[in-house]
C-alpha cells in the first residue's frame, strides 16, 4: 500500500515531540533546563531526527526503536541554533516563531543551554538500547565527528570567518557540508548504521544523504531572500545583513532553485536500490527541497 507521507511525518513528528517533553522532565539541579526547554519544544520541523528514522524504515527496520539516537540530534541541532542566534554570532531575535534563546534568559543562560543540550544529546544516545554495544559506539562516534571541528562547528568557523568576503563556489560547498550538511549525514548514517546497512546500502545512503543536505542548503539560501518571517519564524535577509555569501548571491535566484531541483533528483536516484521501503525518505526529501519555511 502506498504511504501517506503527511500522516508519516505527523506521526513521526509527535513521537520526537512526546519523547522530547517526556525527558526533559527528568531536570538537572539548575534553571538551565528552563533554558534548554524553552527552544528544544519550540517547534521546528524535526528533520534529523525523522530522517534517521525513516533511513532505518527503509532498510526494513522500525525507526521507532531508535527514537533516543533520532532525539539526541534534535538536541544537537537545538544547541547550534542557539548558539548561532548570539550577539557574537549571527546577533537573531527570533527563532522558531519565538524570540531567541538569550533574549529571554539572557546571554550567559543562553550559552549554557546550548552547551547542556549537546551534553544530553550524548547522554541520550548513550541510553539507546537494543543495539549491540559496538554499534552505538560507532554511532556515537561519528555523531561527535558530524558535529565538532570537523563537520558542524568546522562549517560555523569557516562561515565566520567567510563573512564580508567573497568566496569561491568550491569554499561555499565545503562550508555548508560542515555546518549543515554533516549532521543530516550523521541522521543518515546512524539510521543506517542502527538499522544493520551492508557496505553498499550505507554508499548509496550517504551519498543520498550529501545531495539532500546540499538541496536543503540551496532551498535556505533561497528562503532567506524569498521567505516571509510568519513563514521561517525568524527575519529574511540575515545573510544579506551579515554579508554572506550564498547560493544566491553566487548564482542567483533562477539557477539556485535549478541546482536544487536537480541535486534533489539525484538524490532520489539514489535510493532506488531500497524500492518502496524508501517511500517516506522520498517523501522527507522532496519536503526538504519544496519547503516553505
Ligand atoms: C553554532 C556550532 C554552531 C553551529 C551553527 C545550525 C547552524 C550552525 C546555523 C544556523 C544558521 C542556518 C540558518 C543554517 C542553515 C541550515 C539550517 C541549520 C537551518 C535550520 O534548520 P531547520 O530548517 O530548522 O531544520 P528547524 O527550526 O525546522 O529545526
Amino acid at each position: 500500500m502506498a504511504l501517506d507521507f503527511e500522516q508519516y511525518y505527523d506521526s513521526r513528528k509527535k513521537l520526537v515531540n512526546n519523547f522530547l517533553e517526556k525527558r526533559m522532565e527528568k531536570r538537572g539541579i539548575s534553571n538551565v533546563d528552563d533554558a534548554m526547554k524553552y527552544s528544544l519544544l519550540a517547534g521546528g520541523k524535526r528533520l534529523r531526527p525523522i530522517l534517521l528514522m525513516a533511513t532505518a524504515d527503509a532498510l526494513g527496520a522500525n525507526g521507532y526503536d531508535y527514537l533516543p539516537a533520532a532525539c539526541a540530534l534534535e538536541m544537537i541541532h537545538t544547541y547550534s541554533l542557539i548558539h548561532d542566534d548570539l550577539p557574537c554570532m549571527d546577533n537573531d531575535d527570533y527563532r522558531r516563531g519565538r524570540l531567541t534563546n538569550h533574549k529571554v534568559f539572557g546571554e550567559a543562560m543562553a550559552l549554557l543551554a546550548g552547551d547542556g543540550l549537546l551534553t544530553l544529546a550524548f547522554e541520550v544516545m548513550a541510553e539507546q538500547r537494543n543495539v549491540k554495544p559496538s554499534t552505538l559506539v560507532e554511532v556515537i562516534h561519528e555523531t561527535a565527528m558530524c558535529a565538532g571541528n570537523f563537520g558542524m562547528v568546522g562549517g560555523q568557523a569557516l562561515d565566520l570567518e567567510a563573512e564580508g568576503k567573497k568566496i569561491s563556489a568550491k569554499e561555499l560547498k565545503t562550508l555548508h557540508e560542515g555546518k549543515t550538511g554533516a549532521l543530516f549525514i550523521a541522521a543518515i548514517r546512524g539510521g543506517a548504521r542502527l538499522a544493520g546497512a551492508t557496505d553498499e546500502q550505507l554508499l548509496a545512503l550517504t551519498h543520498f544523504a550529501e545531495l539532500v543536505g546540499l538541496a536543503f542548503q540551496i532551498e535556505d539560501d533561497i528562503l532567506d531572500v524569498t521567505g516571509t518571517q510568519e513563514e521561517l519564524g525568524k527575519p529574511t535577509g540575515s545573510d544579506d545583513k551579515n554579508d554572506k555569501s550564498t547560493y544566491v548571491t553566487l548564482y542567483g535566484l533562477e539557477k539556485a532553485r535549478e541546482m536544487s531541483e536537480k541535486t534533489t533528483q539525484e538524490a532520489l536516484r539514489c535510493l532506488d536500490m531500497f524500492g518502496e521501503k524508501a517511500e517516506a525518505l522520498r517523501g522527507l526529501a522532496n519536503m526538504m527541497c519544496h519547503r516553505r519555511n
